[in-house]
């Protein structure tokens, strides 16, 4: 597959398994896992140019681990608007996290905290690089705010990493941001 083929897939398996699962018929249950073969698929009903190993790979080569595999199963590392229950498992998580986002939402974050907003959870970003990439969503000119995410540990919030470099929360509190 061409690169932007690759990522119309990776984007129509994020939006389906984040989003909107009911709207192509798929039940994700409460860990956020669906059937691999009926997400495969949907995948190959929308895009005719695409087929189950065309779909793996694209699974399997995600820059940024956004699926999950587990036998039979598929869901998404991280992103969820829809409720899911993911496990907080046991990867390590540094000492200092970073995100990225627009200059307009530094006000309101520094007061309030870091939100989930749409999603179900805060996404936080390993290095200063990731979260500018990450905030380059939001705005040309984007904003990395440093987060104490040991303070944040060692007070008991959990920080779960996801994929490849995300780090998820529930809320992050503006005593443990700065601006970097
Ligand atoms: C902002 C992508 C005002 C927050 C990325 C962000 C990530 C507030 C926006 C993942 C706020 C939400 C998630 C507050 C938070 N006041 N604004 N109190 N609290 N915000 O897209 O973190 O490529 O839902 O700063 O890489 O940008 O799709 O979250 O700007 O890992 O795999 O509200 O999605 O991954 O925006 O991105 P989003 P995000 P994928």
């Amino acid at each position: 597959l061409s690169s932007r083929r690759r990522t119309r897939v990776s984007k129509f398996l994020s939006g389906a398994l984040r989003h909107f699962p009911e709207d192509v018929g798929l039940d994700l249950d409460a860990a956020g896992w669906a059937n691999r073969s009926t997400v495969v698929s949907r995948a190959t009903e929308k895009y005719d140019w695409v087929d189950e190993t065309a779909v793996d790979a694209v699974v399997r080569t995600d820059p940024k681990g956004r699926f999950e595999v587990d036998d039979d199963r598929i869901r998404a590392a991280y992103g969820h608007s829809v409720p899911v229950d993911l496990e907080s498992g046991d990867r390590p998580v540094p000492a200092i996290l970073y995100h990225g986002t627009a200059p307009d939402n530094v006000p309101s974050i520094l007061d309030g905290g870091l939100r989930p907003m749409s999603r179900q959870h805060v996404h936080l970003s390993g290095s200063v690089k990731a979260a500018r990439e990450v905030g380059s969503r939001h705005a040309a000119d984007p904003v990395v705010l440093r987060v104490d995410a040991a303070a944040m540990v060692d007070d008991d919030n959990s920080i779960t990493k996801r994929g490849r470099d995300v780090y998820t929360t529930d809320h992050v509190p503006p005593s443990y941001l700065s601006r970097h």
